[in-house]
């Protein structure tokens, strides 16, 4: 199967595993509505579909792994709910959408915010089919991935690095940890659902690492092309603007150069765990090269 076929059947059941999780709810309409609007505003799924492409690589078919998958997209969505606000990026439009709290008001988007993030800890320990050591496993290490030493971090650092000129490896730990610590926790899990052994781990971990940095580079190359229709009205900035992008510290031609580096080197990762992975690779390709 390849990326597109493996997308294509994924996808609804991404979609449909979110929904059911929120309608599992007894919460207040509004709440509900607000966590339910972000996470089926689109998006590309990213981090599920690196999840359950190390299952398929592991060969293993796990009864939760939408669950798991869920969960994590959870994490992302309130990551982006919040970094929308007034206070963070004050964005009107996330996915050619109007914000979470254009729609239902700052203080219902912090809450539905949060509420994703508390659930998505909820889904993971009331897991069925996975034992109790490995699901403490997940929420640790989710816990380090999405919280202050990870993602929540990260968006620190990248805001204090709005004040100053940043050296490359500053804004490389801003990167590991705003968006490589999620990304290579996605993978990460997968294999721990697929019982991966330890030296897979490491190279699982390495491919999460160099696949972080090339996204983020990526990310920072389609700010200063002007193609990404994510980012809104941060588009097309150019190279002079004053934030530490790998384009305005390196140049843009550099910058490529780094991101070819970054995607050789995860597909080298996990072409070291010397099975079939096509899957992975064709992953890698299509986040290297996306143009949103
Ligand atoms: C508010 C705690 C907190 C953290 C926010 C991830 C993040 C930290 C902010 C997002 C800002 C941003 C646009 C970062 C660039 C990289 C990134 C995470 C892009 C969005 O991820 P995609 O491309 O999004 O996977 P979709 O929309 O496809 O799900």
């Amino acid at each position: 199967m390849n990326l597109t076929e493996f997308r294509k059947m994924n996808e609804p059941l991404i979609q449909q595993q979110l929904k059911e999780l929120i309608s599992a709810l007894s919460i207040p309409a509004p709440l509900k509505e607000s966590m339910d609007y972000s996470l089926q505003a689109g998006g590309k799924r990213i981090r599920p579909m690196l999840l359950l492409a190390v299952l398929r690589e592991l060969g293993v078919r796990h009864p939760d792994a939408l669950k798991v998958a869920a969960a994590i997209e959870m994490i992302h969505t309130y990551s982006l709910v919040h970094d929308d606000l007034p206070s963070m990026d004050n964005d009107d439009l996330r996915r050619g959408m109007p914000t979470n709290h254009k729609v239902y008001g700052e203080a219902v988007a912090i809450l539905a915010g949060d509420a994703l993030l508390t659930y998505s800890f909820g889904i993971i320990a009331r897991l069925e089919h996975v034992s109790s050591d490995d699901k403490i496993r997940l929420i640790d290490l989710l816990s380090v991935a999405a919280g202050a030493e990870g993602m929540v971090g990260g968006q620190v650092l990248d805001i204090e690095g709005e004040e100053k000129k940043l050296s490359l490896e500053e804004l490389e730990q801003v990167h590991r940890l705003k968006t490589g610590a999620l990304l290579t926790y996605s993978i990460l899990a997968g294999a721990i659902l697929g019982q991966a052994t330890p030296e897979q781990m490491v190279s699982f971990s390495r491919f999460g690492e160099h696949l972080g940095l090339a996204f983020q580079i990526q990310d920072d190359i389609l700010d200063v092309t002007g193609t990404s229709q994510e980012l809104g009205k941060t588009a097309g900035k150019d190279e002079s603007s004053e934030k530490s992008t790998y384009p305005s510290l390196l140049t843009l031609p550099k910058a490529k150069e780094k991101l070819d580096f970054h995607a050789s080197e995860a597909i080298s990762a996990i072409r070291s765990l010397n099975s079939d992975c096509a899957l992975l690779e064709e992953l890698t390709t299509l986040i290297v090269q996306r143009k949103n």
